[in-house]
């Protein structure tokens, strides 16, 4: 498909800033460059040679001084013929040149159309086009690296070449439909198709860490009163962010702030700390939204007072938290230990926790056990590389893909005709196919630019 009109949009944020750039594509790009600025020096326009002049209006007055290049496709972002024009920064100075690039025949883009192009053009595959808006979106350079090894295209690569391991069975199978007398049933190869299988799965096994290195966590502090939890999101910080003070139900609220643990974005959550016996009506409305952040966070840090006896509100922080998973954290580790405590907290749930760690925020010991400890769990053990799916929609597919070949797989131990196992292969194929964009419907394709801002 080929795209006749030719879009326009500015590629940096609006505001005031030094330089404001705008992006054009399409057939007309160099003809619209060329009614809109006057280079300084007369002469062609030659590729990616950068020229000085003048955008003016269409009365011949100067609107702003820029400099702009011009590469042909297909070696361009979009596959199409690109310019870049490069104005002042400021408000008015962008949106009159902007305007007068309309005038001059080019249309307003829409979210993400220049990425779409470059996927229409076939220069990247869909899961790539993805990746430009995580590499823009990315908080942190953990989440950065991933980004780049997906936009680098190793999820494309790997993808196709399941692809076509699975093909290499569907002719297979193919050829015993066509010629059921002359290819015998273990012409198919089955352990091929597992072995796709156990691929597929560990894909999906280390996308949990993807997404969270991807989107983030939300990391929950709970405790009963008084336990240190906003004193350890000051030293997760490393700032006076919250108030702490030794008066119980000092926070009253929850409180969100964000910081990179081991190039997670985390968001963690102080929280009015658990009782049951508040009188008082705020402290009540506080301890509601504390119950709240304990069910939803991905983690929770219970928090329990090392140095003093267990009491029924730490009941009640860990029922809070039910099942899910759990960091349990003994505070304030530089006064003497209650080894009781200890032994008790540990026995607080009947599911084990994922790490214990001893914490003082005032001798800071114990706090990169914890950083740790998060780390751990978050990413779940995997691997270093940052060749991870990170995408839902991803999971989604290969989860599809599997799913069809295991009822492929099935289909070969019990038999079936040939006919009925083409169906799941070529269900998981089609599957497959979403990932890279081989198969997509345009809704989907509209879903996924949605995402993305104009100008990219
Ligand atoms: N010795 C010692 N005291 C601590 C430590 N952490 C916190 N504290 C003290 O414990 C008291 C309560 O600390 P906060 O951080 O306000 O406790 P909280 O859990 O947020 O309390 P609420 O907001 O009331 O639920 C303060 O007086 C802190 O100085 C620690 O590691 N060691
Ligand atoms: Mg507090």
């Amino acid at each position: 498909m080929k795209y006749n009109d030719t879009i326009v949009a500015l590629a940096t944020a609006t505001g005031q800033a030094a330089i404001g750039t705008m992006r054009i594509s399409g057939a007309g790009a160099l003809s619209i460059l060329q009614h809109v600025m006057i280079p300084r020096r007369p002469g062609v326009w030659r590729p990616r040679v950068v020229r000085y002049g003048h955008v003016h209006d269409v009365d011949g007055h100067v609107i702003d001084e820029v400099l702009a290049f011009y590469m042909p496709g297909p070696a361009s972002y979009t596959g199409e013929d690109v310019v870049e024009i490069s104005c002042h920064g400021g408000r008015v100075a962008m949106t009159r040149v902007l305007q007068r690039v309309i005038e001059c025949g080019a249309r307003s883009a829409d979210p993400g159309e220049f990425t779409m192009r470059a996927f229409v053009s076939g220069r990247i595959d869909l899961s790539q086009a993805e990746a430009v808006m995580d590499v823009i979106q990315a908080q942190t350079p953990h989440a950065l690296r991933q980004a780049h090894a997906q936009l680098d295209g190793w999820l494309g690569a790997h993808v196709a070449q399941l692809r076509t391991n699975i093909l290499y069975e569907m002719a297979a199978v193919v050829a015993r439909i066509d010629f059921p007398d002359e290819v015998e049933e273990t012409a198919i190869n089955s352990d091929a198709l597992c072995t796709v299988v156990s691929e597929i799965e560990s894909m999906i096994a280390e996308s949990r860490a993807g997404m969270i290195v991807r989107d983030g966590a939300k990391v929950a502090l709970l405790g009963r009163p008084n336990v240190g939890k906003s004193s350890l999101l000051n030293a997760f910080l490393r700032h006076d962010r919250a108030i702490v003070s030794p008066i119980a139900g000092t926070t009253r609220d929850t409180l969100e702030e964000y910081a990179d643990v081991g190039g997670i974005p985390v968001r963690f959550v102080d929280t009015a700390g658990i009782r049951a016996d508040s009188q008082d009506v705020i402290e009540q409305l506080g301890i509601a939204r504390s119950r709240a952040v304990a069910a939803e966070a991905d983690v929770a840090l219970i928090l329990v007072d090392g140095s003093s006896a267990l009491t029924e509100q730490d009941y009640a922080v860990v029922q809070a938290r039910g099942e899910l998973p759990a960091i349990l954290v003994l505070t304030k580790s530089d006064l003497p230990s209650l080894p009781d405590t200890v032994t008790a907290a540990r026995q607080l749930r009947q599911q084990s926790f994922a790490a214990v760690v001893h914490v003082s925020t005032r001798t800071h010991d114990g706090l990169s056990d914890l950083h740790h400890a998060l780390t751990m769990f978050l990413l779940d053990h995997a691997s270093p590389h940052d060749r991870r799916v990170s995408n839902a929609r991803h999971v989604d597919a290969l989860r599809r893909t599997a799913q069809s070949l295991t009822d492929a797989i099935e289909g070969l131990r019990a038999h079936q005709t040939a006919d009925l196992v083409a169906v799941d292969l070529h269900a998981a194929i089609a599957a497959l196919g979403e990932i890279t964009g081989e198969d997509v419907s345009e809704s989907l394709l509209d879903v996924v630019f949605a995402r993305f801002c104009i100008g990219k």
